[in-house]
C-alpha cells in the first residue's frame, strides 16, 4: 500500500516522521535499506514500528500498575467509539453467546456468559487513552485475564493472546501484558452489565494499553505463537500500543 493512499489519521508513526522532518537519506541511514520511493518507505516505517513493538516489549514491566482514579473523576458520559458509528452498534445476544477458545489452550470448550460471572471479579478506575486524541476515565469490572488464561490451560510461555470480536474487529496482544493483574475480561461498566456501545457481553480491558488494544463484544480467544495483527495495527497502528 501506498502512503499518500492511507489517512494520516491512521499512520501515527508515519505522521511523527514527517512532522519531525525525518528525510528518506535519514530513514535510509535508520534501516540501512535504500529508501527511494514509496513502497520502500513503507517498508522501512513497518520495519521500524516492529523495531519499536521489540522495545516497548523489553521496556514493559509486568509489575508497575496503570494510575487509578476516584470515582468522582469518571467522565460522564464515557465516550462510545468504533470504527462504525453509534447507529450500528452490535447487539450480542448473552443467552445464546459463547466464548470460544482455540489454539494453544488445554481446555478449549467454550465458556457462558453466567460462567464468567461466577469467576472472581475485580473492578478498577482507569483511563482509557484513545490515539485518536480523547482519554476518559472509566470503571470495569470482571475476571482477572491471568486467572482465566490459567483456568483453561493456556500456554503461558506462547507469545501471543489474540480476539476475535461480534463485530469485525480483531485485535492481538503480547503474553506479559494478557497476563497483568489489571488486565480484566470485563463484564461491567460503571457497577452495570456492559451496555452495548462498551462491548457487550464482553471487553479485554488493558489500562497499560492504547484504546484500539481494547477488544469489545469479543467472540473467541486464541493463544499463539505466530504474529496476527489487528484491525488497525494492520493499517499502520503500532502493534504493542502500549499507554
Ligand atoms: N469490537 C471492537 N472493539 C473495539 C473497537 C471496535 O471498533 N470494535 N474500537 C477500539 C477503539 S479504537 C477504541 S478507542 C475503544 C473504544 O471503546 P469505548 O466505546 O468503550 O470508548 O474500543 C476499541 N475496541
Ligand atoms: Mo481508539
Amino acid at each position: 500500500m501506498k502512503i499518500s493512499e492511507k489517512p494520516d489519521l491512521i499512520l501515527p508513526s508515519r505522521r511523527i516522521f514527517l512532522r519531525n522532518g525525518l528525510t528518506l537519506g535519514g530513514l535510509s541511514l535508520l534501516t540501512g535499506c535504500a529508501v527511494d520511493n514509496e513502497e520502500s518507505v513503507d517498508r522501512a516505517l513497518t520495519a521500524i514500528s516492529r523495531l519499536n513493538d521489540r522495545a516497548q516489549a523489553w521496556l514493559f514491566d509486568p509489575a508497575r500498575l496503570a494510575p487509578t482514579y476516584p470515582a468522582s473523576m469518571i467522565t460522564r458520559p464515557f465516550p462510545f467509539n468504533a470504527y462504525y458509528g453509534e447507529e450500528e452498534i452490535r447487539e450480542v445476544d448473552g443467552e445464546a453467546w459463547r466464548l470460544e477458545l482455540s489454539g494453544l489452550i488445554a481446555d478449549r470448550k467454550p465458556w457462558t456468559l453466567a460462567q464468567l460471572r461466577a469467576l472472581p471479579q475485580q473492578s478498577q478506575i482507569t483511563r482509557h487513552i484513545c490515539v485518536e486524541g480523547w482519554s476518559a476515565i472509566g470503571q470495569w469490572s470482571g475476571a482477572p485475564f491471568a486467572h482465566f488464561l490459567r483456568r483453561v490451560g493456556a500456554d503461558l510461555t506462547a507469545k501471543y493472546v489474540g480476539f476475535k470480536c461480534a463485530d469485525d474487529y480483531f485485535t492481538s496482544i503480547d503474553m506479559a501484558t494478557a497476563l497483568h493483574p489489571q488486565t480484566i475480561m470485563a463484564l461491567s461498566y460503571d457497577g452495570q452489565p456492559l451496555p452495548p456501545k462498551y462491548g457487550f457481553p464482553m471487553k479485554l480491558r488493558i489500562p497499560t494499553k492504547l484504546g484500539y488494544k481494547n477488544p469489545k463484544h469479543v467472540q473467541a480467544i486464541f493463544v499463539t505463537n505466530t504474529y496476527s495483527g489487528g484491525y488497525w495495527e494492520d493499517q499502520g497502528y503500532n502493534w504493542f500500543g502500549g499507554s
